[in-house]
Protein backbone atom coordinates (compact mmCIF):
# COMPACT_ATOMS: atom_id res chain seq x y z
CA UNK A 1 0.00 0.00 0.00
CA UNK A 2 1.50 3.72 -0.65
CA UNK A 3 1.09 4.75 2.86
CA UNK A 4 2.95 1.99 4.05
CA UNK A 5 5.24 2.08 1.95
CA UNK A 6 5.76 6.43 2.02
CA UNK A 7 6.53 5.93 6.22
CA UNK A 8 8.72 3.03 5.55
CA UNK A 9 10.62 5.14 2.94
CA UNK A 10 10.63 7.82 5.33
CA UNK A 11 12.52 5.40 7.68
CA UNK A 12 14.77 4.15 5.42
CA UNK A 13 17.79 6.19 7.15
CA UNK A 14 16.52 5.64 10.55
CA UNK A 15 16.40 1.41 9.94
CA UNK A 16 19.61 1.45 7.64
CA UNK A 17 21.79 1.76 11.08
CA UNK A 18 18.84 -0.21 13.14
CA UNK A 19 18.82 -3.05 11.44
CA UNK A 20 22.20 -3.00 10.41
CA UNK A 21 23.19 -3.52 14.78
CA UNK A 22 20.63 -5.90 14.93
CA UNK A 23 21.73 -7.87 12.09
CA UNK A 24 25.38 -8.04 13.45
CA UNK A 25 24.01 -9.45 16.73
CA UNK A 26 22.61 -11.95 14.79
CA UNK A 27 25.35 -12.49 13.11
CA UNK A 28 27.58 -12.70 15.01
CA UNK A 29 26.08 -13.67 18.08
CA UNK A 30 24.90 -11.81 21.03
CA UNK A 31 28.49 -10.60 22.87
CA UNK A 32 29.85 -7.82 24.83
CA UNK A 33 31.11 -6.07 21.77
CA UNK A 34 28.09 -6.92 19.54
CA UNK A 35 25.50 -5.64 22.47
CA UNK A 36 28.01 -2.32 22.87
CA UNK A 37 27.57 -1.58 18.95
CA UNK A 38 23.77 -2.24 19.16
CA UNK A 39 23.87 -0.06 22.28
CA UNK A 40 25.61 2.88 20.31
CA UNK A 41 23.22 2.72 17.48
CA UNK A 42 20.18 2.50 19.38
CA UNK A 43 21.28 5.83 21.51
CA UNK A 44 22.65 7.40 18.24
CA UNK A 45 18.62 6.64 16.60
CA UNK A 46 17.57 8.70 20.00
CA UNK A 47 15.72 6.19 21.27
CA UNK A 48 16.61 7.21 24.51
CA UNK A 49 18.87 5.42 27.56
CA UNK A 50 15.81 3.85 29.27
CA UNK A 51 14.14 2.74 25.90
CA UNK A 52 18.06 0.86 24.80
CA UNK A 53 19.22 -0.48 28.05
CA UNK A 54 15.09 -2.33 28.15
CA UNK A 55 15.79 -3.54 24.55
CA UNK A 56 19.19 -5.00 25.29
CA UNK A 57 17.61 -6.62 28.12
CA UNK A 58 15.33 -8.18 25.92
CA UNK A 59 18.00 -9.55 23.20
CA UNK A 60 19.82 -10.89 26.19
CA UNK A 61 16.82 -12.69 27.33
CA UNK A 62 15.78 -13.96 23.78
CA UNK A 63 19.30 -14.02 21.93
CA UNK A 64 18.74 -15.77 18.62
CA UNK A 65 15.73 -16.53 19.19
CA UNK A 66 13.27 -15.06 17.26
CA UNK A 67 14.94 -11.97 18.21
CA UNK A 68 13.43 -9.62 16.02
CA UNK A 69 10.22 -9.95 16.59
CA UNK A 70 10.46 -10.22 20.12
CA UNK A 71 11.84 -6.78 20.00
CA UNK A 72 9.34 -5.47 17.55
CA UNK A 73 6.75 -6.81 19.88
CA UNK A 74 8.15 -4.77 23.21
CA UNK A 75 8.83 -2.24 21.22
CA UNK A 76 5.25 -1.79 20.03
CA UNK A 77 3.72 -2.46 23.83
CA UNK A 78 6.02 0.93 24.96
CA UNK A 79 4.01 2.68 22.59
CA UNK A 80 0.38 4.01 22.76
CA UNK A 81 -2.41 2.89 20.90
CA UNK A 82 -3.35 3.94 17.87
CA UNK A 83 -5.95 6.47 17.70
CA UNK A 84 -6.45 7.29 14.18
CA UNK A 85 -5.74 10.45 14.21
CA UNK A 86 -8.83 10.86 15.75
CA UNK A 87 -8.68 14.02 17.89
CA UNK A 88 -12.64 15.26 16.71
CA UNK A 89 -15.08 15.27 19.72
CA UNK A 90 -18.50 15.97 19.27
CA UNK A 91 -17.52 19.61 19.84
CA UNK A 92 -16.12 21.30 17.08
CA UNK A 93 -11.84 21.31 17.73
CA UNK A 94 -9.62 24.31 18.29
CA UNK A 95 -6.38 22.54 16.95
CA UNK A 96 -3.16 24.78 18.27
CA UNK A 97 0.04 23.67 16.06
CA UNK A 98 2.68 25.55 18.15
CA UNK A 99 6.82 24.91 18.39
CA UNK A 100 10.16 26.17 18.17
CA UNK A 101 11.11 28.51 14.77
CA UNK A 102 11.21 26.51 11.27
CA UNK A 103 10.28 23.01 13.10
CA UNK A 104 7.33 22.81 10.45
CA UNK A 105 4.18 24.47 11.87
CA UNK A 106 3.07 26.74 9.22
CA UNK A 107 3.50 23.44 6.59
CA UNK A 108 1.85 21.32 8.73
CA UNK A 109 -1.01 22.94 9.54
CA UNK A 110 -1.69 23.29 5.90
CA UNK A 111 -1.70 19.22 5.77
CA UNK A 112 -3.67 18.99 8.51
CA UNK A 113 -6.21 21.62 6.78
CA UNK A 114 -5.99 18.88 4.04
CA UNK A 115 -6.04 15.64 6.35
CA UNK A 116 -9.54 16.43 7.99
CA UNK A 117 -10.87 18.19 5.13
CA UNK A 118 -10.28 14.80 3.48
CA UNK A 119 -12.32 13.38 6.12
CA UNK A 120 -15.22 15.92 5.20
CA UNK A 121 -14.88 18.39 8.27
CA UNK A 122 -15.49 22.12 7.70
CA UNK A 123 -11.87 23.61 8.56
CA UNK A 124 -10.96 26.79 9.04
CA UNK A 125 -7.64 27.99 9.58
CA UNK A 126 -6.26 31.23 11.89
CA UNK A 127 -3.22 32.55 11.09
CA UNK A 128 -2.24 33.53 14.13
CA UNK A 129 1.59 33.97 13.50
CA UNK A 130 2.11 38.27 13.76
CA UNK A 131 6.13 38.25 14.32
CA UNK A 132 6.99 37.09 10.82
CA UNK A 133 6.51 39.47 7.97
CA UNK A 134 6.09 36.48 5.48
CA UNK A 135 3.78 33.72 7.65
CA UNK A 136 0.55 34.82 6.92
CA UNK A 137 1.53 35.15 3.43
CA UNK A 138 2.81 31.70 3.19
CA UNK A 139 -0.64 30.38 4.99
CA UNK A 140 -2.87 32.40 2.86
CA UNK A 141 -1.02 30.52 -0.65
CA UNK A 142 -1.97 27.13 1.65
CA UNK A 143 -5.49 28.41 2.27
CA UNK A 144 -6.00 29.41 -1.54
CA UNK A 145 -4.66 25.95 -3.03
CA UNK A 146 -6.73 23.91 0.04
CA UNK A 147 -9.63 26.02 -0.71
CA UNK A 148 -10.29 27.12 3.32
CA UNK A 149 -11.11 29.98 4.59
CA UNK A 150 -8.99 31.29 6.30
CA UNK A 151 -8.90 33.91 8.84
CA UNK A 152 -5.75 36.68 9.87
CA UNK A 153 -4.85 40.27 10.58
CA UNK A 154 -2.23 41.39 9.25
CA UNK A 155 -2.42 44.58 10.83
CA UNK A 156 -2.43 42.98 14.05
CA UNK A 157 0.18 42.40 16.85
CA UNK A 158 -1.34 40.81 19.31
CA UNK A 159 -1.64 36.66 18.34
CA UNK A 160 -5.06 36.54 21.18
CA UNK A 161 -7.06 38.84 19.05
CA UNK A 162 -6.08 37.59 15.59
CA UNK A 163 -7.21 34.33 17.33
CA UNK A 164 -10.33 35.96 19.44
CA UNK A 165 -11.84 36.56 15.53
CA UNK A 166 -10.74 33.13 14.11
CA UNK A 167 -12.78 31.75 16.54
CA UNK A 168 -15.51 33.78 16.57
CA UNK A 169 -16.16 33.60 12.92
CA UNK A 170 -15.76 29.72 13.31
CA UNK A 171 -18.53 29.77 15.85
CA UNK A 172 -20.74 31.92 13.06
CA UNK A 173 -19.97 29.50 10.31
CA UNK A 174 -20.31 26.51 12.31
CA UNK A 175 -17.00 24.63 11.40
CA UNK A 176 -15.99 21.43 12.76
CA UNK A 177 -12.10 21.83 12.88
CA UNK A 178 -10.23 25.53 13.55
CA UNK A 179 -6.31 24.88 13.03
CA UNK A 180 -4.06 27.77 14.40
CA UNK A 181 -0.61 28.46 13.13
CA UNK A 182 1.29 30.40 15.75
CA UNK A 183 4.59 32.13 15.68
CA UNK A 184 7.37 30.21 16.34
CA UNK A 185 9.10 29.99 20.08
CA UNK A 186 11.92 29.33 21.98
CA UNK A 187 10.96 28.43 25.63
CA UNK A 188 13.70 31.27 26.63
CA UNK A 189 11.38 33.93 24.92
CA UNK A 190 9.85 34.99 27.93
CA UNK A 191 7.27 37.30 26.84
CA UNK A 192 6.11 35.02 23.50
CA UNK A 193 5.53 32.21 26.13
CA UNK A 194 3.34 34.02 28.17
CA UNK A 195 1.76 35.34 25.03
CA UNK A 196 0.70 31.57 24.00
CA UNK A 197 -0.36 31.09 27.39
CA UNK A 198 -2.79 34.10 26.95
CA UNK A 199 -3.80 32.53 23.43
CA UNK A 200 -5.01 29.17 25.49
CA UNK A 201 -6.58 31.40 28.02
CA UNK A 202 -9.02 33.18 25.66
CA UNK A 203 -9.33 29.59 23.49
CA UNK A 204 -11.00 28.22 26.65
CA UNK A 205 -12.22 30.95 28.84
CA UNK A 206 -14.13 32.84 25.96
CA UNK A 207 -15.23 29.31 23.81
CA UNK A 208 -16.01 27.15 26.23
CA UNK A 209 -17.85 24.95 23.45
CA UNK A 210 -14.51 24.60 21.32
CA UNK A 211 -12.41 21.49 22.45
CA UNK A 212 -9.08 22.89 22.71
CA UNK A 213 -6.55 20.72 21.09
CA UNK A 214 -2.43 21.20 21.21
CA UNK A 215 0.38 20.05 18.66
CA UNK A 216 3.54 20.61 19.24
CA UNK A 217 6.02 20.64 15.78
CA UNK A 218 9.39 18.76 17.07
CA UNK A 219 11.77 18.71 13.99
CA UNK A 220 12.68 14.79 14.34
CA UNK A 221 16.49 15.85 12.58
CA UNK A 222 17.05 17.63 16.14
CA UNK A 223 17.03 14.24 17.89
CA UNK A 224 17.39 15.02 21.90
CA UNK A 225 16.99 19.18 21.10
CA UNK A 226 13.20 18.02 20.43
CA UNK A 227 12.51 16.40 23.93
CA UNK A 228 14.04 19.60 25.43
CA UNK A 229 11.89 21.48 23.45
CA UNK A 230 8.47 19.58 24.07
CA UNK A 231 9.48 19.37 27.82
CA UNK A 232 9.63 22.76 28.14
CA UNK A 233 6.08 23.64 26.32
CA UNK A 234 4.56 21.53 28.26
CA UNK A 235 5.53 23.21 31.17
CA UNK A 236 3.76 26.06 29.87
CA UNK A 237 0.40 25.01 28.08
CA UNK A 238 -1.36 22.15 27.66
CA UNK A 239 0.11 19.52 25.25
CA UNK A 240 -1.56 16.32 23.76
CA UNK A 241 0.57 15.10 21.55
CA UNK A 242 2.94 15.86 18.79
CA UNK A 243 3.78 15.99 14.84
CA UNK A 244 7.06 14.74 14.23
CA UNK A 245 8.05 16.92 10.92
CA UNK A 246 10.98 15.89 8.48
CA UNK A 247 11.18 12.35 9.38
CA UNK A 248 11.97 11.78 5.20
CA UNK A 249 15.54 13.71 6.19
CA UNK A 250 16.96 11.37 9.28
CA UNK A 251 18.34 8.76 10.90
CA UNK A 252 17.30 10.18 14.54
CA UNK A 253 13.63 8.90 14.27
CA UNK A 254 13.36 6.94 17.84
CA UNK A 255 12.67 9.98 19.55
CA UNK A 256 9.38 8.85 19.49
CA UNK A 257 10.44 6.34 22.66
CA UNK A 258 11.96 8.89 25.35
CA UNK A 259 8.97 11.61 24.09
CA UNK A 260 6.17 9.01 25.26
CA UNK A 261 8.43 7.58 28.29
CA UNK A 262 9.60 10.51 29.78
CA UNK A 263 7.37 13.37 28.71
CA UNK A 264 3.94 11.31 28.12
CA UNK A 265 3.59 12.96 25.18
CA UNK A 266 2.09 10.61 22.07
CA UNK A 267 3.14 11.16 18.48
CA UNK A 268 -0.26 11.78 16.61
CA UNK A 269 0.99 12.43 13.16
CA UNK A 270 4.70 11.96 10.93
CA UNK A 271 5.51 14.79 8.51
CA UNK A 272 7.74 12.79 5.73
CA UNK A 273 8.01 16.11 2.81
CA UNK A 274 7.05 19.33 1.40
CA UNK A 275 3.93 18.57 0.37
CA UNK A 276 0.18 18.52 1.30
CA UNK A 277 0.30 15.14 1.39
CA UNK A 278 3.33 13.90 3.32
CA UNK A 279 1.86 13.83 6.50
CA UNK A 280 0.76 10.42 7.94
CA UNK A 281 -1.71 9.32 11.16
CA UNK A 282 1.23 7.74 13.72
CA UNK A 283 0.46 4.01 13.62
CA UNK A 284 2.78 2.19 16.49
CA UNK A 285 2.60 -1.09 14.13
CA UNK A 286 3.62 0.85 10.81
CA UNK A 287 6.42 2.67 12.54
CA UNK A 288 8.05 -0.52 13.95
CA UNK A 289 7.74 -1.76 10.98
CA UNK A 290 9.55 0.77 9.44
CA UNK A 291 12.39 1.29 11.88
CA UNK A 292 13.27 -2.87 12.25
CA UNK A 293 12.46 -3.56 8.51
CA UNK A 294 10.32 -6.93 9.25
CA UNK A 295 7.13 -7.07 9.29
CA UNK A 296 5.24 -6.59 12.77
CA UNK A 297 4.23 -10.04 14.83
N1 LIG B 1 11.59 17.49 4.30
C1 LIG B 1 10.65 18.04 5.03
N2 LIG B 1 10.56 19.37 5.14
C2 LIG B 1 9.59 19.91 5.90
C3 LIG B 1 8.66 19.11 6.61
N3 LIG B 1 7.84 19.93 7.29
C4 LIG B 1 8.24 21.19 7.01
N4 LIG B 1 9.30 21.19 6.18
C5 LIG B 1 10.06 22.34 5.64
O1 LIG B 1 10.66 23.02 6.73
C6 LIG B 1 10.71 24.41 6.46
C7 LIG B 1 10.06 25.18 7.59
O2 LIG B 1 8.68 24.86 7.62
P1 LIG B 1 7.57 25.84 8.17
O3 LIG B 1 6.28 25.10 8.09
O4 LIG B 1 7.65 27.16 7.53
O5 LIG B 1 8.05 25.94 9.68
P2 LIG B 1 7.47 26.87 10.83
O6 LIG B 1 7.59 26.11 12.09
O7 LIG B 1 6.13 27.35 10.47
O8 LIG B 1 8.53 28.07 10.83
P3 LIG B 1 8.39 29.49 11.56
O9 LIG B 1 6.99 29.98 11.29
O10 LIG B 1 9.44 30.35 10.93
O11 LIG B 1 8.65 29.25 13.01
C8 LIG B 1 10.01 24.62 5.13
O12 LIG B 1 10.98 24.69 4.14
C9 LIG B 1 9.18 23.36 4.96
O13 LIG B 1 8.93 23.03 3.61
C10 LIG B 1 8.78 17.67 6.49
O14 LIG B 1 8.04 16.88 7.09
N5 LIG B 1 9.80 17.21 5.71
MG1 LIG C 1 5.35 29.28 10.39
Amino acid sequence: MALIGKIFQALRRTRKSVSKAFDTVIQRKVSPESLEELENTLISADMGFVTVQAILKVVEKHRMNNLIHKVSDYLISILPQNNNGEILHKKPTALMVVGVNGTGKTTSVAKLAQYYKSLGKKVLLIGADTYRAAAVEQLKIWANRLDVKIIYNEKSQQPSAVLFDGLSAAQNRSMDMVIIDTAGRLHTYKNLMRELEKMYLVAESRFPNFNIHSLITLDASLGQNSLIQAREFSDRVQMDGAILTKMDGTAKGGIIFPLYKELGIPVKFIGVGEDLDDLYVFNRQEYIQGLLGIPAS
